[in-house]
């Protein structure tokens, strides 16, 4: 085994905090053998849906997307913004998708982050980093590492940001100071909060989401029309949803992000008339680097009929 490098998690906090992040944890490159069971569960179900992605059995395995890793560094960017409330003809954009794609957002700052590290250890080739890009079990990576909890809803929650916030990590082979925390520890007591809010009941027991049932992937991820018994239990979202966040109580009186990368662009921090979508059909440049161009304005305009 080397020795291990000054790296301390102080050091390692400190270039993150200057680089945007909110917090980091570190833990080992593994992926705690519970998680696998759920996934391996949760697939055998089919509640991915038509998320074929999901089936690659590589989340369970760090060694397979960087061979010789040893330890994970996560990562926290928090988004929260402001609730937008439902109106009649109008559509809601869920908060994380308001402003810039966090995709790109965290590949900008991974690739300086990997760049310090790399400076600082004089060794290349030692990092890769992700954020949705690879096939991993993000949330147990975090989890593991002590950056929050897994709740009844299935996000994670953090003890200062609550679940508004999002993931990104590297894997290094590097050998650094790691937390290894029990992904199993059920913290949400007798609340059931987002099991109720939830209103097509995608939340089929604690900790198990049903994506075909979820808005999120209807609005999101699926390319099939909505099924009618989901789209008419839709309040108003066109993209995403927040509701099972929105209920939390760990989410209460937290403040708005202060992240300029993450507040509303073109009007997105309201909810959207026809009218509005329209302008922005003839405007595409406005939803450059927006994760809205995943669907595309005409992808949104479909979703409002359809609501
Ligand atoms: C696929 C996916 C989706 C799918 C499926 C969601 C899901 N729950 O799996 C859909 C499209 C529905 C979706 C929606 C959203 N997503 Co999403 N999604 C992902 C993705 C790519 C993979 C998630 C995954 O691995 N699912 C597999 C299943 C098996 O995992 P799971 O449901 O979390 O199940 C775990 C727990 O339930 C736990 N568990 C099981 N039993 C028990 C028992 C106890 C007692 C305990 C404690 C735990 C526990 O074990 C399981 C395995 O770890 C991740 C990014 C990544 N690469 O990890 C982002 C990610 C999870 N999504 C994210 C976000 C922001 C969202 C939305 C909020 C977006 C929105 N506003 O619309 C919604 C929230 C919906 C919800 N309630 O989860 C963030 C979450 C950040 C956070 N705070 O947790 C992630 C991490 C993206 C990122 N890089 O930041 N998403
Ligand atoms: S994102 Fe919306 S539809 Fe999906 S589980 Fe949460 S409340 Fe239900
Ligand atoms: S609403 Fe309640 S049950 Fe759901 S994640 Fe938050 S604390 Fe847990």
């Amino acid at each position: 085994m080397g020795q291990p490098y000054p790296l301390t998690i102080e050091r390692l906090k400190e270039q993150a905090f200057q680089l945007g992040f909110d917090d980091l944890g570190v833990t080992s490159a593994t992926i705690p053998k519970a998680d696998i069971e759920s996934y391996l569960q949760w697939i055998e179900a089919g509640s991915q849906a038509e998320m074929h992605y999901m089936e690659n059995q590589m989340r369970c395995d760090p060694q397979a997307f960087f061979p010789g890793a040893r330890t994970a560094i996560l990562f926290v960017s928090y988004y929260k913004q402001e609730k937008v409330e439902f109106q009649p003809g109008r559509g809601v954009i869920a908060s994380y998708a308001r402003g810039r794609d966090y995709h790109r957002v965290h590949r900008k700052r991974l690739k300086k982050f990997i760049a310090w590290l790399e400076q600082e250890t004089g060794q290349a080739g030692i990092a890769r980093g992700f954020s949705d890009s690879a096939p991993l079990l993000e949330k147990a990576l975090a989890a593991q590492a002590g950056l929050g909890w897994f709740g009844k809803n299935t996000l994670l929650i953090h003890r200062k940001f609550g679940t508004f916030f999002l993931l990104s990590g590297i894997l290094t082979s590097l050998e650094l100071p790691a937390t290894v925390i029990n992904t199993r520890l059920a913290r949400c007591g007798s609340c059931t909060r987002c099991l109720d809010a939830c209103p097509t009941a995608a939340l089929v027991e604690p900790y198990k989401l049903e994506a075909a049932r979820c808005l999120s992937y209807q609005l999101i991820e699926s390319d099939q029309p909505i099924p009618d018994e989901i789209a008419k239990k839709n309040p108003g979202y066109i993209f995403g949803c927040d509701i099972c966040q929105d209920v939390c109580p760990h989410n209460a009186r937290k403040p708005l992000s202060l992240h300029v990368e993450f507040a509303p662009q073109s009007g997105m921090g309201e909810s959207l008339s026809r009218d509005d979508l329209i302008r922005l059909e003839q405007h595409p440049e406005e939803l450059h680097g927006s994760p809205l161009q995943r669907r595309g304005v005409d992808g949104l305009i479909k979703t409002f009929h359809s609501k």
